[in-house]
């Protein structure tokens, strides 16, 4: 009976596991990807230098959502290189530095593009984190919303949570809403 038992646990709690999604984190230079990314994978706060290539970690944020996550650098002359990862894309993560207004547009710009190029796949949600909100002239979610036009995005579920990656605020209900989205946006794939 006991044995029993232990196999009946073992098999309810690998239910519903499944390969981790793959996640890709995009955004201009200096907003904070390559610190979100080790502050959910380490808990820890890394002393980043400004990421000429891509890191890739496995994370599992919270229980039953794994997600293998792409973090590529942003500064201008290397974003041409982001499109090379869009392939098989099943969530986005687009992280903007809500203290920067000046490339509120330029952020918007790229976000756009990103949305818009062949190799996205179509409907692929997206995640929007306005980082920074530590900040005193960080603008709130709402405004970022208007300075971005985001609600003119179309064919896709979207969402945006303000963070503080120093700190790990709001990237738990980033990464919970992120986990909703890509389930039911593979659950529609298949
Ligand atoms: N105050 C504050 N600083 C942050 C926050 N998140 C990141 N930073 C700082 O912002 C700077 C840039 O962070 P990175 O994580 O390297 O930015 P990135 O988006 O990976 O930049 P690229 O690799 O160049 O694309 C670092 O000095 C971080 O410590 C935050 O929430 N608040
Ligand atoms: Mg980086």
């Amino acid at each position: 009976m006991g044995l029993w038992l232990t196999k009946l646990y073992d098999a309810l709690s690998s239910f519903g596991e499944e390969d981790p999604s793959k996640i890709i984190m995009l955004g201009l230079d200096n907003a904070g990807k390559t610190t979100i990314l080790y502050k959910l994978k380490l808990n820890e706060v890394v002393s980043s230098i400004p990421t000429l290539g891509f890191n890739v970690e496995t994370v599992t944020p919270c229980k039953g959502v794994t997600f293998t996550v792409w973090d590529v650098g942003g500064q201008d002359r290397i974003r041409q290189l982001w499109r090379h990862y869009y392939s098989g894309a099943e969530g986005l993560v687009y992280v903007v530095d809500s203290t920067d207004t000046q490339r509120l547009s330029e952020a918007k710009e790229e976000l756009f593009g990103i949305l818009n190029s062949p190799e996205m796949p179509v409907s692929c949600p997206v995640v929007i984190i306005a980082n920074k909100r530590d900040m005193p002239n960080a603008r709130k979610a709402s405004e970022i919303i208007d300075a971005m036009d985001l609600r003119t995005l179309r064919n896709r579920k979207w969402h945006i949570q303000s963070s503080c990656a120093t700190t790990g605020e709001g990237l738990y209900e980033a990464v919970t809403e992120l986990g909703r989205l890509v389930k039911e946006y593979k659950r529609h794939q298949t």
